[in-house]
């Protein structure tokens, strides 16, 4: 049983840096919940370059590639969920599928996720141009691929499957502009609206339809994150053309309000997943024939359509059972987040 949380966002604009503090807080635990890595080489595999941020002070290298780790979610002693944690280097965003292998497997990983946590950098949305902000943090690039996989199929009438959780996580957040930080982030959540605006804008749309009976279908948040705290890093370089600006670490890191962007994503696909239950297997077929085969491939990893359907139905039931245990810690992690849609 796994639930499939996918990591994405252009080039330098701190995925790695926010896994790495994520997986370090949730080890453990927040108000009952805790990430274990499925084994130890794992948990070292991340708690090494972390250990290098804090003590060394060292930024973790660019990632090569991608990475895809299984956790195990535990609420108090019980096992909620798996979940895969995939974790990209920025520049499968911007590749066509039949050209790299890269970004044929990130186009199934983002049709087979539960949920996506997107990550922007909100330095770079506060102080470049908002034209060259959408280029650097690759915002028409994921609204390109989350309306291919996600938001079209489910247009079509082709199954409710098509619905996802949006997690924004605006990185960064500790070197912004004072501007940008007065009335709780106000100016940083219009601006990164405006760079966001395709996700937004249908967002919004499918609000308007849904009613109010059913589980909302596309749950989409945003937050501004640090994983080094305020004043606790400086600014060497600004950014200039296709560089971002550069940062350096000046006091020991305290990472801050990282785990509500993950909780969020977690707590509401709790709550779609009466619709995963009505999901009816013809129409996943369906939906999953019109893709291209490259894709396909990586999202069935040679099991048949019928099997990932009984899989999907097993994560779906498991968790409508823990659902009560876990929905005060998701209550709270909805408070904190921003709706993409005001
Ligand atoms: N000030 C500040 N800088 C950060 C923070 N998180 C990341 N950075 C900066 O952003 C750089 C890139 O972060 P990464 O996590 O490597 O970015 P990435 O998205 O994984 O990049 P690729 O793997 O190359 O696509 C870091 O080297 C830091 O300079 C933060 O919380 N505060
Ligand atoms: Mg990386």
């Amino acid at each position: 049983m796994t639930l499939k949380v996918t990591l994405f966002g252009g080039t330098g604009q701190g995925k790695t840096c926010y896994t790495l503090a994520l997986l370090y807080m949730m080890a453990t635990g927040i108000e009952g919940l805790r990430i274990e890595a499925q084994d130890a080489d794992t948990a070292t595999k991340y708690l090494n370059p972390w250990r290098d941020f804090v003590i060394g002070r060292k930024w973790p290298a660019p990632t090569m590639g991608r990475r895809e780790d299984v956790f195990t979610l535990y609420y108090e002693d019980q096992v909620i969920t798996e979940f895969r944690w995939v974790d990209y280097q920025g520049g499968a965003i911007n590749v066509p599928a039949d050209e790299s292998d890269e970004a044929a497997q990130l186009h199934a990983d983002i049709q087979e996720s539960n949920a996506v946590i997107i990550v922007a950098d909100a330095y770079t949305i506060a102080t470049r141009a908002a034209i060259e902000a959408e280029m650097l943090t690759s915002s028409t690039y994921i609204y390109n691929l989350l309306n291919n996989y996600k938001f079209k199929p489910n247009l079509a009438g082709e199954g409710i499957g098509g619905g996802i959780t949006i997690a924004l996580v605006l990185t960064k957040a500790d070197a912004l502009p004072e501007e940008y930080k007065a009335d709780n982030y106000d100016k940083l959540f219009q601006k990164t609206r405006q760079v966001f605006r395709g996700v937004v804008d249908f967002v919004e749309k499918e609000r308007r339809k849904t009613s109010s009976l059913r589980p909302w279908l596309y749950p989409s948040a945003m937050l501004p994150v640090s994983i080094v705290g305020d004043g606790r890093a400086q600014v060497t370089a600004e950014g200039e053309g296709y560089a971002l600006a550069s940062f350096e670490l000046v006091a020991a890191p305290e990472p801050v309000d990282v785990h509500y962007p993950f909780l969020y994503a977690i707590g509401n696909e709790l709550d779609r997943t009466a619709l995963t239950l009505e999901e009816r297997v013809d129409d996943l077929e369906k939906r999953l024939e019109k893709m291209s085969r490259n894709v396909l491939k990586r999202i069935l990893r040679g099991r048949s359509i019928r099997e990932l359907h009984a899989e999907r139905q097993q994560v779906a039931a498991r968790l409508r059972e823990l659902e009560p245990q876990i929905q005060a810690v998701a209550g709270v992690a909805n408070k904190k987040m921003r709706p993409l849609v005001p």
